[in-house]
């Protein structure tokens, strides 16, 4: 049963509502706003309420690591010089979150997404806690390192992976571990949003049952208002649905491109652009350090979703072509060969291709100006 007691849901974008709010304000009135407290409330409590359990480091120059220091030769030096070089990016303008307690987002398999199952006969229990304040610190860069101070679902950036099959039930649950009010919305799923996508006060837990009527590649995300905020602080994931029947058999990877503004929570940022870093999977250039794998002549799909929150994904793979892409994910949407495809941000796509020679593939928004944030990562095929 929801723990929340109001009637009236909460508006994930706040209209009316202050712009360049804090994430500490929203920590301190996050139960006012899941209680559906008008804007005018929400901004003459904000002077009354004590301090949070938990504050954010003021704004500061990199302490990390040394951003002047002539970054290390990564292990793709037999990469083509042609292909973009993002360890020569200049040190970016984020101010620094510490990077000590930082941990690596997401697992470091979880570009290999679960493998499919056939469809299920009863609900499938799907399980996230929220999180979010100091013990949510990741990296986001590791040369130079930089630390980002989160918010999440299972305490990884992105989010745990759901890979069910059309038709399948999910009984789902949210268990909120945060300091603030968290939701999830399923873009897989079809139900009320004033239902269930409403806010989850910290320490609650909620629960509902859906079914993935349509197969295909999804975002789900947090709609605690700021809904901004909470995606670009990491409140994201993938679900991918498929068809009855599988799909043929394939080398699947799964790639999340998503920004990260400043060190974590600084939400003017995020309203004017652009990111410090876009990146696939939680971490700036993370698979041109550790390139994927695929053998020549071998059938590799890609699941990618785009978590935004504000910038499109052009992704291409230099070198090669895809011959099969889906937009959504979904079989009906098929495309035959394409060479870049836009995936916007709350979308998802399928495409598969083959590689024709041994080397050194990188992937890449050809949004340039994204890939040279940390958008870049290489196949590297035998
Ligand atoms: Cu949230």
């Amino acid at each position: 049963m929801p723990l929340r007691s109001s009637s009236a849901p909460s508006d994930p974008v706040s209209p009316g509502g202050p712009v360049l709010v804090s994430r500490r304000t929203l920590l301190r009135h996050g139960g006012l706003i899941a209680g559906g407290v008008s804007a005018t409330a929400f901004l003459a409590a904000c002077t009354q309420a004590g301090a949070p359990a938990w504050t954010y480091p003021p704004a500061a120059p990199a302490s990390n690591g040394g951003s002047s220091e002539k970054p290390a030769s990564p292990a793709t030096s037999t990469e083509p010089a042609a292909s973009p070089t993002p360890s020569a990016m200049p040190a970016m303008a984020a101010s620094a979150a510490p990077v000590a307690a930082a941990r690596n987002p997401s697992p470091a398999d979880f570009a290999v997404p679960p493998a499919y199952q056939p469809a299920h006969s009863t609900p499938i229990p799907f399980e996230l806690t929220s999180n979010d304040g100091p013990d949510e610190t990741i990296l986001i860069a590791a040369n130079p390192a930089t630390a980002y101070t989160s918010m999440n679902f299972g305490r990884q950036v992105p989010a745990p992976t759901l890979r069910i099959t059309e038709g399948d039930a999910v009984h789902f649950t949210l268990t909120n571990q945060g300091q603030m009010a968290h939701s999830i919305d399923f873009h897989a799923a079809q139900t009320a949003w004033s239902t269930n996508y409403q806010e989850v006060p910290p320490g609650g837990s909620f629960s509902f049952d859906w079914t993935a009527s349509y197969p295909g590649v999804f975002m789900y995300h947090c709609g605690a208002a700021p809904v901004l905020m909470h995606m670009a602080d990491g409140m994201y994931g993938a679900v991918i649905v498929d068809p009855r029947g599988g799909r043929p058999a394939a080398r699947e990877y799964l790639l999340v491109q998503s920004e990260f503004y400043g060190s974590g929570g600084e939400y003017a940022k995020m309203l004017t652009n652009p990111p410090d870093f876009v990146v696939f999977n939680g971490q700036a250039n993370r698979y041109k350090t550790t390139p994927l794998a695929a053998s020549v002549g071998e059938l590799v799909r890609i699941f990618i979703v785009n978590a935004g929150p504000n910038s499109s994904s052009a992704f291409h793979v230099i070198g090669a072509l895809f011959s099969h892409v889906e937009a959504d994910g979904h079989p009906a949407n098929r495309q035959g060969m394409r060479q870049t495809i836009d995936v916007p941000p709350g979308d998802g796509a399928l495409v598969e291709l083959t590689f024709a020679e041994p080397g050194t593939y990188p992937f890449v928004t050809h949004r340039f100006c994204d890939a040279s944030k940390g958008a870049l990562g290489l196949f590297r095929v035998s």
